[in-house]
């Protein structure tokens, strides 16, 4: 993409109403609009890494053996009324009605509508296992919508939903959605830790939530340092295997880590005093076990070998896509901007050109541009006639990772120079090194 040819309102100033950093960066770098209280339109910058976020949601989902569907945004209420929640969730939940004076909602989550999925089309046991899931906007009407896409009213969420034979069954698909989410974040760039935590509206006992440190997260946790020392890596994993994923779950689990509403001071000083840890998190995601709660309500049911009708044991399991955003510019930025990890970044690499109109500086800026494009990669070219000094001050704040330069001085000498956004470290090489630098780069992820 050139930038002479692209959308990208940046802002100069601090918008006011922005508290933390990630909202204001955002805003700054043209990522998103307010529409209105916790509702925000996604301006291409912002809808880029929206989709980055999502393509790795879908891939890692594909690996644990996870099906799509799309369900609906508006809801019946009478789906509801089944499950006993259209009353239950409160002022939280968007009421509607139709022309016809029927009630419905703007879903804040599927357990319903996913249940009469599988009511309707599914009745042996042979068919199970089965998860699934989609990626779909959901409706808040949060007492405090703030902190831009951090805490939305209206906000994009990957929720997966599994059903099983019985609680063994459904524990396993508990702990492979553990395992798989583990993955997920870290490919994002982020620690995501999971801790024991309150299942809320959801019901049912076990629950754990994904949290990120940071400072400005909603969360108060409580933790166990050594838990920081886990990483989870590029390793190969059965997702079919029970104790392969029960070890995995078991191992990320043992180290103590709860949310406020879990915590347990006793249990939290049998920890090292000096490894004791006491933060603020931001919840990217939460998993659920809730067993025959909706399948007993609604009558999902499946007729076993024995031919017996059991309710189906089930549980659900969320990340929160747009809030992910926010999360990954808290725990990733410095005081001139956002620093992307690549695995979600907008544009793989920025080229910028400091002397715009210069013969030979636009020929190499084309021929980076060319060779990256050729590669797969999505180069960002500042072709603007601006200062060096606004175009660095922009590359910065939208935090692309990697950073070519290209000027008159440096190309009589035959090269350009290679920067990291993280470590502002510079390295002058041709033109043509540097490209294949950052091919190599992004084929390694
Ligand atoms: C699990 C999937 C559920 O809704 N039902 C379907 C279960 N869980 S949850 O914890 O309530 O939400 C899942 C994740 O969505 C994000 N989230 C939000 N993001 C932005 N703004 C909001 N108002 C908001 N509310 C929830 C969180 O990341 C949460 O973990």
């Amino acid at each position: 993409m050139r930038l002479s040819r692209y959308f990208l309102p940046v802002l100069k100033e601090n918008p006011a109403e922005a508290k933390i950093v990630s909202h204001r960066y955002m805003l700054r770098a043209g990522m998103i609009k307010q529409a209105s209280a916790g509702i925000y339109s996604w301006l291409p910058l912002g809808l880029k890494v929206l989709r980055n976020i999502e393509r790795i949601v879908n891939e890692e989902q594909a690996r644990a053996g996870h099906i799509p569907i799309l369900m609906p945004t508006v809801q019946s209420a009478d789906l509801w009324r089944e499950s006993g929640r259209f009353d239950d969730f409160g002022a939280e939940m968007l009421r509607i009605s139709d022309r016809h004076g029927r009630d419905m909602l703007y879903g804040p989550t599927n357990e319903e509508q996913v249940t009469d999925i599988f009511r309707s089309h599914v009745n042996s046991y042979k068919d199970l296992p089965l998860t699934l899931y989609q990626i779909q906007w959901k409706f808040r009407d949060e007492v405090r919508p703030r902190f831009g896409i951090m805490r939305g009213r209206e906000f994009l969420m990957k929720d997966g939903y599994n059903f099983d034979i019985d609680y063994d069954a459904a524990i396993h698909s508990y702990n492979r959605h553990m395992v798989s989410y583990l993955r997920t974040y870290e490919r994002m760039g982020l620690q995501a830790i999971p801790m024991r935590a309150d299942s809320g509206a959801m019901g049912g006992d076990d629950t754990h939530e994904f949290l990120v440190l940071a400072d400005t997260g909603e969360s108060e946790v409580f933790y166990d340092s050594a838990i920081l020392d886990m990483k989870f890596g590029d390793r190969d994993v059965d997702f079919d295997n029970v104790e392969e994923c029960a070890g995995i779950a078991k191992d990320w689990t043992t180290p103590y880590a709860r949310t406020d509403e879990t915590h347990d001071e006793a249990l939290f000083n049998e920890v090292p005093e000096e490894r004791r840890k006491t933060s603020r998190g931001i919840e990217v995601g939460q998993i659920f076990y809730f067993g025959t709660k909706y399948s007993e309500a609604m009558g999902a049911n499946v007729v076993t070998d024995s031919g017996d009708r059991v309710p189906v044991h089930m549980g659900s399991h969320g990340i929160g896509v747009s809030r992910l955003l926010g999360a990954i510019i808290e725990a990733s930025h410095d005081d001139k901007g956002i620093i992307w990890p690549e695995g979600v970044t907008p544009f793989h690499c920025g080229i910028i050109n400091l002397k715009q109109g210069d013969d030979e500086a636009d020929a190499a800026c084309e021929g980076l541009y060319a060779a990256l494009t050729a590669a797969g990669l999505e180069p960002l070219y500042d072709d603007r006639n601006e200062r060096a000094g606004g175009k660095f001050a922009s590359m910065d704040l939208i935090g692309l990772p990697w950073r070519i330069t290209v000027g008159p001085r440096g190309l009589k000498n035959g090269v350009v120079e290679l920067t990291s956004r993280k470590t502002g470290e510079s390295v002058e090489m041709p033109p043509e090194e540097a490209a294949a630098k950052v091919v190599a780069i992004y084929a390694a992820l």
